[in-house]
């Protein structure tokens, strides 16, 4: 069963990623797997953590002269910023006067700060913020990087590309490219592929920047060559489209998730809504005139593109601080202000990648399943055949 976890602070030693369930005999692609690392660093309007931390994999299990062992793969992430942080976040109980110097009383609201703290128990929401900080999102990249070059072996691929920052968006039923993703650089300010509004998204952020505010905005995920079959209708957690949905719902800032044109489709008759069918009889395949479901029926893929939005609240950290009350002395503040970001959504389109990798990834060998990947390449060829001959 393909699996995976993180541990890990933000401003801790370092963040892990354990992986389990990838088939022995994967060649690795290292570069792939820092490169898109580097991919989440990126996008106008990230703060100045962005400037210290230089993200890299080491891989600690696992993997062997390049190649996966079939074992679980542990890979560790080293926080730059520990540097500064070392007594702050000591594991030491010799250390704790030093933690008092950053204590957190003033919780921010839309942030994990209150509810946290008052589940778990801690007057310092640091117990809580270290944690749930998006910082984690490094480590689901890792995982996600591996799931992708196992999925680039079956030539499923994913990109992403920022939809909407703030109230600039792109019109509505715009269709990108394949051609238009790829183009995206690593360095692109906020990964909008029409350069005009990429402007106004930028002027957006700068103009939040300057009245201490934060911007929010939302990201589709595509991913190509996606087998009919993924995911199943028989029980409500089999379904493809609810396990995306909690995937992308996972990651930090993000309150809403549609996948196709799931939000649109709610105003419109049905007649308008579905997808037709059609049959190309040289490549023995059913396809669909149009693709408003996002590749999912009946929590199965279609063959067609997998299309999953995510959006994005601003983030809660605000220079503009909103009312809040202190934890311990019960007095209402003006929230806590931390160095921050003023806009994370080209970043979370590349995490939003990767959480539909890591979900796809599951389905795939779910269906496939195999201890290597040469059997479970044998296993997927013999449906492939199967599709092609009923
Ligand atoms: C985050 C606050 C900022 C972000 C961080 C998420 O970090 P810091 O508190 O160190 O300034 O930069 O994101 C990352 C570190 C990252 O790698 O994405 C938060 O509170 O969620």
């Amino acid at each position: 069963m393909f699996s995976f976890r993180t541990a890990g602070e933000s401003h801790g030693q370092a963040i892990i990623s354990l992986v389990e369930g990838v088939p022995a005999h994967l060649p690795l692609d290292f570069e792939f797997i820092d490169n898109e690392l580097k991919r989440r660093q990126g996008g106008y309007g990230r703060g100045g953590r962005m400037k210290i931390e230089r993200d890299q994999v080491r891989f600690l299990s696992g993997v062997r002269h390049g190649k996966t062992l079939g074992t679980p793969i542990a890979m560790m992430i080293e926080n730059r910023d520990w540097q500064n942080w070392q007594d702050i976040m000591s594991v030491n109980a010799a250390d704790s006067d030093a933690g008092a110097k950053r204590q957190v009383t003033r919780p921010r609201p839309g942030h994990t700060d209150l509810a946290g703290s008052l589940k778990y128990g801690h007057t310092d929401a640091r117990n809580i913020l270290e944690r749930s900080s998006a910082r984690e999102t490094a480590a689901r990249v890792a995982a996600g990087a591996v799931a992708k070059v196992f999925l680039r072996t079956f030539n499923i691929e994913i990109l992403s590309h920022t939809t909407a920052i703030g109230p600039v968006r792109l019109p509505e039923g715009f269709a990108v490219s394949w051609e238009q993703l790829e183009a995206i650089r690593n360095d692109d300010t906020v990964r909008c592929v029409v350069p005009d509004l990429a402007d106004r998204m930028v002027k957006e952020i700068e103009k939040g920047q300057k009245e201490g505010d934060t911007i929010g905005g939302t990201f589709e995920v595509i991913a190509r060559g996606v087998p009919t079959g993924l995911g199943s209708h028989v029980s409500w957690d089999t379904r493809l489209d609810g396990r995306l949905a909690q995937a992308i719902m996972s990651v930090n800032a993000v309150k809403a998730v549609e996948i196709g044109e799931g939000v649109a489709n709610a105003y419109k008759r049905g007649s308008l809504s579905h997808d037709e069918i059609g049959y190309d009889a040289g490549q023995h395949r059913f396809f669909r005139h149009s693709n408003r479901a996002g590749g999912i029926e009946g929590g199965i893929t279609n063959g067609e593109e997998v299309r999953v939005v995510g959006y994005l609240k601003p983030i809660p950290t605000l220079k503009k601080a909103l009312r809040s009350v202190d934890m311990i002395s019960k007095d209402p503040f003006v929230a806590q202000h931390e160095r921050s970001d003023t806009c994370v959504v080209p970043a979370a389109g590349v995490i939003g990648e990767t959480m539909v990798a890591l979900v796809l990834a599951q389905a795939f060998l779910e269906k496939f399943g195999g201890d290597s990947i040469q059997e479970t390449a044998r296993n997927y060829e013999g449906y492939l055949k199967q599709l092609s001959e009923y």
